[in-house]
């Protein structure tokens, strides 16, 4: 153990600890910017300096180690001018025009210039501008960028995918996209994670309130919303609400005061999706011989990409069924707008989903095929859903519950963990069980799939069929994984990957709390929904029930076929 002093007090921390992380035992906060826990450890900010009694200079708290018998000061008169200095520098540097910035009242740097009690920044005022291709979903204002490298970081590091890097040098050094690309260019998965973990405004993903607000004040227009699962999970951080408890009815309610005509739930088609994917993974292991194995889960738009740019070779072995969003769309355009009488080309579907992607995938057009208008219109984040509540005044803290319309609205408990990393393939074991055995399995026998970004192995044995089976969320994690299948040491029959770290609960669209990963919180929210659930199996979705009696007939029907599968394009 090393023995210190911090502030007066005295502490004994293992060997290796961070000055910063034995501060934090004590529950001494020290400032800080750039830092991410064990992704971004480079002291670039400066703002975490601290002063050690001996030496003549501060030094940065999070990638300096303790040692014995130090006298750390946290927050000494030299410590505050130096931290001042720092962070009026980087202020110089920084677009400081707040109340226009997508993170007003979400900055960190914002944040800690109120802290401070900074009132002006005595140095000038320099900054490029400049805005990368703002159709792109994911968009860069460099202007805003500080340089705190958390961007790069991230993606490198837990996407693999390198998409940043540092361009130019001396004072114009900047980050941009690898090799001067285009953001188009480049081979950005769109999961939006540089996003969720940019301090300030730098970069955002785009916006298209606009568009739901044109087709809400539109006489002609009948709007359909869907919400997917996770997003109940990062509407509850906008509540505040604690632990696992959450309440989607309330949101809901917000959703039908804005003045949508109908309030659907994603929970629904991804039932439907259990179906259909549960159906084709059978038909595949009946028919072995004929297919390349692993089949892999294709409803994350940002693990597809991936595939396409870094796996060509292995896009076939995607799952044909189309995404819960790309589903719901599809139904809703043909056999929602037959049952309400109207052309589908009257409908405006909109998806609130917790992730950048979605803004992408609703635009392929090998997914959006069906009625001869795009199945899903526009699709707004978590963050959207949000601000254009705060745009209408709606009093989030005091909706009453109410329930999602019929009938694309019901969902299970298979269906709402599908936001969950590890939940979709559970789901689907859930109801590949019953489609083989014609009986129900205790909901919870497969919860070995669950976790966080880990790779999870589970062998199920359904009906005497075994299922080899994994889990991973966050593309390095799959980059490892499809290396380990392509080296022999692995073999697997049915992979699910999301690209998020946690799946969608912690993708690119939900609320940002400075970096900090909720994934995992808001992850166990989706299973306590589950299990107040009264219906766990897909299968047992009635309006789903009802859809293939009235119209699809049955899973991979030809009408199923045509409405809900497709062939991932390389
Ligand atoms: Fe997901 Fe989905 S679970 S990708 O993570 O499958 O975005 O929440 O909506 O489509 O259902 C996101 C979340 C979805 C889809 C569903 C899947
Ligand atoms: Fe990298 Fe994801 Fe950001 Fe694209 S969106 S640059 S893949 S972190």
């Amino acid at each position: 153990m090393v023995n210190l002093t911090i502030d007066g007090k005295q502490i004994a921390v293992a060997e290796g600890t961070t000055i910063m992380e034995a501060a934090a035992m004590l529950d001494i906060t020290i400032p800080k910017l750039c830092y991410l826990k064990e992704i971004n450890e480079i002291g670039a900010c400066r703002v975490c300096v601290i002063e050690v009694e001996g030496m003549d200079r501060v030094v940065t708290s999070c990638n300096h180690l303790v040692e014995d018998g130090m006298v750390v000061m946290t927050n000494s008169p030299k410590v505050r001018d130096v931290r001042k200095t720092n962070v009026q520098l980087i202020l110089s540097e920084h677009n400081s025009n707040c109340p226009t910035c997508i993170r007003n009242g979400n900055c960190s740097l914002q944040d800690l210039a109120d802290h401070m009690g900074l009132l002006s920044v005595p140095y000038k005022t320099s900054y490029e501008e400049g805005f990368t291709d703002t159709e792109f979903p994911i968009i860069r204002d460099s202007s805003k960028c500080i340089k705190c490298m958390r961007c790069v970081s991230f993606c490198d590091k837990v996407q693999g995918l390198e998409v940043w890097d540092v361009i130019n040098t001396g004072y114009r050094t900047t980050v941009g996209v690898k090799d001067n690309k285009e953001m188009a260019e480049a081979n950005c998965s769109m999961c939006g994670q540089c996003v969720t973990h940019c301090p300030v405004g730098a970069l955002t993903v785009r916006r298209d309130i606009k568009d739901v607000y044109d087709a809400l004040h539109n006489p002609d227009i009948i709007t359909v919303v869907q919400v997917a699962p996770a997003v109940r999970a990062g509407f509850a951080d906008a509540l505040g609400v604690d632990g696992e408890e959450l309440t989607q009815g309330q949101m809901v309610t917000g959703l039908k005061q804005l003045g949508f005509d109908y309030v659907f739930d994603t929970n629904f088609t991804a039932d439907l999706t259990i179906m259909e994917e549960g159906s084709e993974l059978i038909h595949k292991l009946t028919h072995r011989d004929e297919y390349a194995w692993p089949m892999f889960t294709s409803c994350c738009p940002g693990w597809v990409r991936f595939m396409k740019s870094e796996y060509p070779e292995m896009v076939d072995q995607l799952s044909t069924a189309k995404s819960p969003q790309q589903m719901f769309g599809a139904v809703a355009k043909t056999y929602f707008a037959e049952k309400i009488g109207v052309d589908p080309s009257r409908l405006h579907v909109i998806s609130v989903m917790p992730c950048s992607a979605k803004k992408y995938e609703c635009s392929v057009d090998e997914v959006n095929v069906v009625s001869g208008v795009r199945d899903v219109d526009t699709v707004l984040i978590t963050r959207e859903m949000l601000q254009i509540m705060k745009m209408d005044n709606i009093d989030l803290a005091n909706l009453e519950e109410s329930e999602f319309d019929s009938p694309l609205g019901e969902g299970t408990g298979a269906a709402v963990i599908f936001g969950a990393s590890g939940g979709v393939m559970e789901a689907a074991l859930r109801s590949a069980y019953f489609l083989l055995k014609g009986e129900n399995i205790d909901p919870d026998a497969f919860k070995e799939v669950r976790g966080f970004t880990e790779r999870r192995e589970l062998e199920a044995n359904v009906d005497g069929t075994v299922v080899r089976c994994a889990a991973v969320s966050s593309l390095g994690e799959a980059r490892e994984l499809i290396e380990d299948i392509k080296a022999g040491k692995v073999t697997y029959d049915f992979v699910e990957v999301m690209a998020c770290p946690g799946g969608c609960a912690g993708g690119g669209g939900q609320p940002i709390n400075d970096g900090e990963e909720r994934g995992a919180l808001r992850g166990s929210r989706l299973y306590q929904l589950d299990r107040d659930n009264k219906v766990r199996y897909s299968h047992e979705n009635s309006e789903v029930q009802i859809l293939y009696k009235e119209y699809l007939e049955k899973p991979l029907s030809e009408k199923s076929h045509h409405l809900l599968h497709t062939h991932q394009k390389d």
